[in-house]
């Protein structure tokens, strides 16, 4: 029998923004909710080294928020203390007898640097039994046609590593990681065969072979999706530890304690979800708007949701309330900017009370239902852009830019296509705000 736990997408040093109080948790040092996270984290280390007879921990990536994208800084200061205590309290609780096995993701590192972040953050070579693989040491391996693996011949198992790699990003990645592959297939089943690996079918970052049965691994531990995930009988997301935002919170957190008998390779698994711990409200409302609705109307309706929330007792970087506000209707583009200007009253309003309110977050979506037409672009997303018509102007700049051309198209086709291509694009915006 093996035993071993997995978890991933930490996000250590994630701190909300968008719409947010400016208090710390501690003073200069962090942020309320980049707290609970490192709380969480603790505690969750504290439980993982006290499992009786675990054999290891494998942690899937992104255990750093930052960098983040392109982003230019590293970790904040507390995310390396505390990553630093974590392996601490690990590693004595269990006497150096357990391996943490860490793939790097695709957060909390340099893209393309050699040297990452948790390099410069932790001395891994204090950790005899850290087993610690990155981006650098994936491309190595595909350049001297290796497997990346680590194996345990005392235990026979053997762990097949795939740390965040964008091999669709160019053709020829794509094709030196389709004829590397073959190397992460296990020549045996006399070894119990991990796969451990960051990344995802839906954005094109995992490889269909590890995607699927087609290696036959006994288990494949996934990061990069943030929820709890089955995705087939062996193949699972633990997803991070705690939702980071308001997306996140339909899905469920968790880390994995998982069995594999070494003789029918039977695997019996438990869920702990730490989602559970969270120790604040963290909350979408919904706000029916109907035309007749007055300011009067509006006001009342969004405070007496509110009312419930963060009419505690003042500020408390503990429990302090993330809330979301969808308001749904008939929302026309003045009644739109009514909701917006109420809204920044009452936040800021919030925000400079907080002996009385307790509200960490506060922020809103307006949704027009009448805005039914698919190709739509109505007045509830385009506002905040400078386009007022976009499919109008977009076909009268392509019936010129034909006209010059003088070639045949379909100009309501094109019109259709760059009206997707915007709506994306703005879907894209919206995604990142919510971050
Ligand atoms: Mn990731």
């Amino acid at each position: 029998m093996v035993k071993f736990v997995h978890m991933s997408d930490t996000h250590l040093g994630y701190r909300a923004r968008r719409g947010t109080t400016n208090k710390w948790a501690i003073e200069n040092y962090s942020k309320p909710y980049e707290q609970e996270i490192y709380d969480c984290f603790l505690k969750v280390m504290i439980d993982v080294s006290k499992i009786k007879d675990l054999d290891y921990l494998v942690h899937c990536g992104d255990i750093f928020h930052h960098p983040s994208k392109y982003g230019s800084y590293p970790p904040p200061e507390p995310a390396r203390r505390i990553l630093k205590q974590g392996l601490q309290i690990f590693f004595e609780n269990t006497s150096n007898q357990v391996p943490f096995i860490y793939i790097e993701g695709n957060h909390g590192i340099f893209r393309g640097y050699e040297y990452t972040p948790f390099e410069s953050h932790i001395n891994k070579d204090q950790y005899p039994n850290l087993y610690y693989f990155k981006e650098r040491d994936l491309i190595e391996a595909i350049k001297s046609d290796k497997p990346l693996n680590l194996e345990f011949p005392d235990k026979k198992v053997r762990f097949y590593l795939f740390p965040f790699f964008e091999f669709k990003s160019f053709e020829t990645y794509t094709s030196a990681y389709n004829n590397w592959i073959k190397n992460q297939q296990p020549k045996d089943n006399e070894y119990i065969n991990i796969a451990v690996a960051h990344g995802s079918a839906g954005d094109e970052t995992l490889h269909s072979k590890v995607n699927s049965d087609d290696f036959n691994y006994d288990y494949v531990a996934l990061g990069h999706e943030h929820g709890f995930k089955k995705v087939s009988r062996n193949h699972y997301y633990s997803g991070g530890l705690l939702p980071l935002n308001f997306k996140e919170r339909h899905e469920n957190q968790a880390y994995l304690i998982v069995n594999i008998d070494d003789k029918t390779r039977e695997l019996t698994r438990k869920t702990k979800f730490t989602d559970k711990e969270i120790k604040r409200v963290f909350e979408i409302i919904k706000i029916d708007v109907s035309p007749q609705d007055s300011s009067e109307d509006l006001i009342k309706k969004i405070k007496n949701e509110l009312n419930k929330y963060v009419l505690n007792g003042g500020f408390n970087h503990n429990t302090s309330a993330r809330l979301k506000f969808n308001f749904e209707g008939e929302i026309a583009f003045e009644k739109n900017w009514q909701i917006n200007d109420l809204m920044l009253k009452i936040r800021r309003s919030c925000f400079s009370q907080p002996d009385k309110y307790n509200m960490l977050q506060l922020i809103w979506k307006i949704s027009d239902i009448s805005e039914t037409r698919e190709d739509d672009i109505s007045a509830g997303v385009i506002q905040d852009y400078i386009l007022e018509k976009p499919d109008d102007e977009f076909k009268t700049f392509v019936n010129e830019k034909l006209s010059e051309d003088k070639t045949e198209y379909n100009v309501d086709k094109l019109t259709e296509f760059g009206m997707k291509a915007i709506k994306k694009a703005l879907r894209i915006m919206e995604k990142e705000k919510e971050v």
